[in-house]
C-alpha cells in the first residue's frame, strides 16, 4: 500500500474537481487567484486568406487571433477592445463562467460598442482546449475567433510539445451576403463546389425513382454543405508547417473547428495518433486516425514526430469541397490519407429506400400548439415501415420511438415548443428511457441503410471517470426535433424559430434530458453555453461530457446535464447560418435578469434571427425584359415583378404575402396589364388577392382572384439538368365568366393563357444566359442578372 497517500490524494482531487463543476459561478476573484491578463483588439481589415483582398475582422491584427493560455486555478482577465465601426462581442466556447461573462449580447452581456472596451473576468476551474468566438451576428465568418489553451494544474497526460490547430472556413464573399443567396435559393454553390447532383447524373445512376420521391417531399436531394468555401484553412492557412519538432517528440495537437459551417474529416500521416480528449475534457486514450470533428467541437491528439519524416495533419470538408493541410517535423512527407467525396446521389437512394419521411415543417401555422412527440411520430425515419425480417432483430427492439398511444397526453404539461414531461406521473418503462440509453440505438447500425450514419456516432468517446447522476435527482425530459426548409432557408426547433418561442425553462439542481431528434437532411453541431452535458452512447455510466454535439441527418441523440447555475443561456445549432436563420434557444432557470442587462433588451438578439433580406433578379433579352425583387422575413414577403415585351405588352405586380406555415401563404397586391396585345392603349389595373402554395414534386401554385371576379390559376417549376443548365416553365391560365364586366356578345366564357418556357445557363453567381418562348413576348435569349 505504497501508493495509498497517492491514491487518497487523486481521489480528493477528483472530487474536488467533481464538486467543483457542480457549484454555480461566481462573479469576482473571491479566492485571491492569481491573475492572468490579456488584452484582445478587434479592427476591420484587408485580408488576403483565399486569393483575393477582401475585408475581414481580425483579433490582434491576425486571423485566427492569438492563443490565450492559462493554468486551472488562475483567475482571467481579459479586455476586449472594438475598433471597428459594428459592435461586437466574444464568447468564451465550453468555459464555465458566470453568467454575465458569456459574451452572447443583449442575452448574457452587453455588446461592446464601436470604440469601448469590455472586461471579461472569471475564474479558471477546468483544463483542457477550448475557443473564443465573436457572437455577434456573422462576425464569426470574417475572421473574429481565436484558441484557449487551458494547462492542468498537474500534467497527467504523456507529451512533450503543445500545438494548437484552429481550423475554419473563408469565404471572399460579404457573410451577410451568403446568407442572402441561401434565403433566395442558390444552386450556385453546390455548382462551384462540383456537388450539385443535376437530372442527367441521377438518370445515368438510375436514381430517377429516388429524385422523384425526394420532389414529392420537395427536397432537392441530400445535401450536406450550403455554401461554397474558396479555402479552409489551418491556423489561417491552408498549408502550415512547423518545422521545429523533433523527431521523437510527443506533440499535443489541440484541434479546434472555429469554422462558421464546415465540419471536417481529420487523417494522420505515420503512425495511428492516440486520442486524449474531446471539448477540453479527457477521456480514456484511444488509438484513433480517420476522426469527425463537428463545427465548435475540440479534439486533442497526441503524435510522435518521425525519424526523418514530416507527419501531415489533413482536414477534409465534410462534402469533399476542401482540404488543408499542417505538417510537423522536417524530412520526406507522411502523408495523411485521403477521404473520399461523400456520394450524394447513393444517398439520396439509400434514403428513399429508407422511407424516410422527410419535409417535416419549419414554420408551423400556429407556432403555440406543438406537439413534439406528434412530429416525431409523423415525421423522420420509422423503424415499423421496415421489413423487419430483414433486420433480424429482438422483437423488444423493433420501436426506437415512443408509442404514443401508450401515453397520455393531458399528463404532459405543454410550454410552448417544449414539452415537459413529469416523470413521476408517467410509467418509466415506456418512456425515454427506451431513446438509446442502453445503446439500442446501436442495433440500427447493423441494419441496412441504417449504418449510413453510423460512422458519426460518439462511442469511441468513454469517461474515464462515471458521468451518470445520482438516480434520486429528478430528470425533466425534453423533445427537440431539429427541422428545417432549405428552400426558404429557414432553420427552427420541433417547426419553430427562435423568433416565435419562449424560452425552455429548466430547473436548478435538477437533471435536463434532452433528445434531439434531426427531421433535416442536414447535420447540426448543437452548442449549450455554460455546461457541460453527457452525451449518451454506448459507454452508459461513462458516457462522454461534451458542449457541442453533433446530431446526424434522420438521427436522434440524447444528452443530459446537471442544472447548476442560474441566469439565461443560449442553446443553438453552432452552423452560423442555421443559427441566424432560427435554429436556436435560450434555456432559463427562471431567476432575475441581471440589472447590468437593463439597457440591452434580449428582442435585439431575438430580431436578429428574423430580418428582412432582399434580392432581385433582371433578364434583359431580345424578346422581352424581366424585373423581379423580393423582401423576405420568415413570415413576411414583398414581392415586386415587371414583364415587358418589346412586341408592346406589358405586365406589372405588386403583392405582400404571409407564410402561413413552410408552402402555404396568402397574398393580396394590385396588378398592372394590357388589355389589347400587342398595344400599350389599354391598361388595366386590378387588385388581386389569393394562395400561393409550393406543392409537392416542387411545383410553385398560384390561385387568385382578381376585383374583377376572375379567377385565376398558374403553375411554374424549374430543373437542373445538367450541372449549369436548368429548364424552366410557366402555365397561366385566366377565366373569365362575365361576373362583373359585360363579355363581348354572345360570349358566356373567356379565356387568357400565358406560358413560357426557357432555358438558363448559370456563367457565375450573378449572371446567367437564358432564352425562352413566350406566348405573349415571343422568342428571344438574353443575360439574366441576379443580385
Ligand atoms: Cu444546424
Amino acid at each position: 500500500m505504497k501508493n495509498y497517500p497517492l491514491i487518497v490524494a487523486l481521489l480528493i482531487g477528483i472530487i474536488g474537481y467533481a464538486q467543483k463543476n457542480l457549484e454555480a459561478s461566481v462573479e469576482g476573484n473571491v479566492n485571491n487567484l492569481p491573475v492572468r491578463e490579456y488584452k484582445l483588439t478587434i479592427e476591420q481589415q484587408k485580408v488576403n486568406k483565399a486569393g483575393k483582398e477582401v475585408m475581414g475582422m481580425t483579433v490582434n491584427g491576425g486571423i485566427p487571433g492569438p492563443t490565450l493560455e492559462f493554468t486551472e486555478g488562475e483567475y482571467a482577465v481579459i479586455y476586449v477592445e472594438n475598433k471597428m465601426n459594428v459592435e461586437t462581442s466574444i464568447h468564451w466556447h465550453g468555459i464555465l463562467l458566470p453568467n454575465y461573462f458569456d459574451g452572447v449580447p443583449y442575452l448574457t452581456t452587453p455588446p461592446i460598442e464601436p470604440g469601448t472596451t469590455f472586461k471579461y473576468e472569471f475564474e479558471i476551474k477546468q483544463s483542457g482546449t477550448y475557443w473564443y468566438h465573436s457572437h455577434t451576428m456573422l462576425q464569426e465568418q470574417s475572421g473574429v475567433y481565436g484558441s484557449l489553451m487551458i494547462h492542468p494544474k498537474e500534467k497527467q497526460l504523456d507529451y512533450d510539445k503543445d500545438l494548437v490547430l484552429l481550423l475554419s472556413d473563408w469565404t471572399n464573399e460579404k457573410p451577410k451576403d451568403v446568407l442572402r443567396f441561401l434565403k433566395r435559393g442558390t444552386e450556385w454553390y453546390n455548382i462551384k463546389k462540383g456537388t450539385a447532383t443535376p437530372l442527367n447524373q441521377v438518370i445515368k445512376r438510375g436514381a430517377l425513382g429516388a429524385q422523384i420521391d425526394f420532389w414529392r417531399q420537395r427536397m432537392e436531394g441530400a445535401d450536406i454543405a450550403d455554401i461554397y468555401y474558396p479555402a479552409f484553412l489551418i491556423n489561417g492557412e491552408e498549408k502550415v508547417t512547423y518545422p521545429q519538432f523533433k523527431p521523437g517528440e510527443k506533440v499535443r495537437l489541440r484541434i479546434i473547428d472555429g469554422s462558421a459551417s464546415t465540419s471536417f474529416w481529420m487523417t494522420f500521416g505515420g503512425e495511428t495518433p492516440t486520442l486524449v480528449s474531446a471539448d477540453g475534457v479527457d477521456i480514456v486514450p484511444v488509438k484513433r486516425n480517420k476522426t469527425f470533428i463537428a463545427v465548435a467541437e475540440t479534439y486533442d491528439f497526441i503524435v510522435e514526430i518521425p525519424e526523418d519524416r514530416k507527419l501531415e495533419f489533413k482536414i477534409t470538408a465534410q462534402d469533399g469541397s476542401g482540404t488543408a493541410s499542417a505538417y510537423l517535423g522536417q524530412g520526406e512527407v507522411l502523408s495523411a490519407p485521403s477521404v473520399p467525396r461523400p456520394d450524394k446521389i447513393a444517398m439520396m437512394q439509400q434514403m428513399a429506400d429508407m422511407k424516410m419521411k422527410m419535409g417535416a415543417p419549419a414554420l408551423k401555422f400556429n407556432p403555440k400548439k406543438v406537439d413534439p412527440y406528434e412530429m416525431m411520430d409523423k415525421w423522420g425515419m420509422h423503424m415499423e415501415e421496415m421489413d423487419h425480417n430483414a433486420m433480424n432483430m429482438p422483437d423488444d427492439d423493433k420501436s426506437d420511438h415512443m408509442d404514443h398511444s401508450r401515453m397520455n397526453h393531458d399528463d404532459m404539461e405543454k410550454e410552448n415548443d417544449t414539452t415537459i414531461i413529469d416523470h413521476s406521473t408517467m410509467d418509466h418503462g415506456n418512456m425515454m428511457d427506451e431513446n438509446d440509453q442502453s445503446g439500442k440505438g446501436h442495433a440500427m447500425a447493423d441494419m441496412p441503410g441504417m449504418g449510413m450514419f453510423s460512422e458519426y456516432n460518439y462511442d469511441y468517446l468513454e469517461s474515464p471517470e462515471k458521468t451518470s447522476y445520482d438516480e434520486d435527482i429528478p430528470v425533466t425530459d425534453i423533445l427537440l426535433n431539429l427541422t428545417g426548409n432549405m428552400s426558404r432557408y429557414v432553420w427552427s426547433m420541433n417547426g419553430v424559430p427562435l423568433a416565435e418561442t419562449d424560452k425552455i425553462k429548466i430547473k436548478g439542481d435538477e437533471v435536463t434530458r434532452i433528445t434531439f431528434n434531426n427531421l433535416t437532411m442536414m447535420h447540426h453541431p448543437m452548442h449549450l453555453h455554460g455546461h457541460f452535458f453527457r452525451v449518451i452512447n454506448e459507454n452508459g455510466e461513462y458516457s462522454p461530457l461534451k458542449h457541442t454535439v453533433n446530431v446526424p441527418p434522420m438521427q436522434k441523440v440524447t444528452i443530459e446535464f446537471y442544472g447548476n447555475e442560474y441566469g439565461d443561456w443560449f442553446f443553438h445549432c453552432h452552423i452560423l447560418y442555421h443559427m441566424d436563420s432560427g435554429m436556436a434557444r435560450v434555456v432559463s432557470y427562471d431567476t432575475a435578469r441581471d440589472e447590468r442587462m437593463e439597457a440591452h433588451p434580449v428582442k435585439k438578439l431575438v430580431n436578429q434571427t428574423n430580418k428582412f433580406y432582399t434580392w432581385g433578379m433582371l433578364d434583359a433579352a431580345s424578346h422581352m425584359t424581366e424585373f423581379s425583387l423580393v423582401s423576405s422575413d420568415i413570415r413576411n414577403q414583398f414581392t415586386v415583378l415587371g414583364e415587358y415585351g418589346w412586341n408592346e405588352n406589358l405586365e406589372a405586380e405588386f403583392s405582400y404575402e404571409y407564410y402561413l406555415n413552410d408552402w402555404v401563404r396568402l397574398f393580396a397586391g394590385v396588378n398592372v396589364e394590357n388589355e389589347v396585345e400587342d398595344s400599350m392603349e389599354e391598361l388595366s389595373t386590378t387588385a388581386i388577392g389569393g394562395i400561393r402554395y409550393f406543392t409537392p414534386y416542387m411545383f410553385s401554385l398560384d390561385l387568385r382572384l382578381d376585383n374583377k371576379l376572375r379567377p385565376q390559376i398558374s403553375l411554374a417549376r424549374e430543373i437542373m439538368i445538367f450541372s449549369r443548365l436548368a429548364v424552366f416553365g410557366e402555365y397561366e391560365f385566366q377565366a373569365d365568366f362575365g361576373w362583373v364586366d359585360e363579355l363581348a356578345e354572345g360570349e358566356n366564357f373567356e379565356k387568357e393563357e400565358t406560358w413560357s418556357a426557357g432555358l438558363e445557363y448559370f456563367l457565375t453567381k450573378n449572371f446567367s444566359l437564358m432564352g425562352s418562348y413566350d406566348n405573349r413576348f415571343g422568342v428571344g435569349g438574353g443575360l439574366s442578372l441576379l443580385f
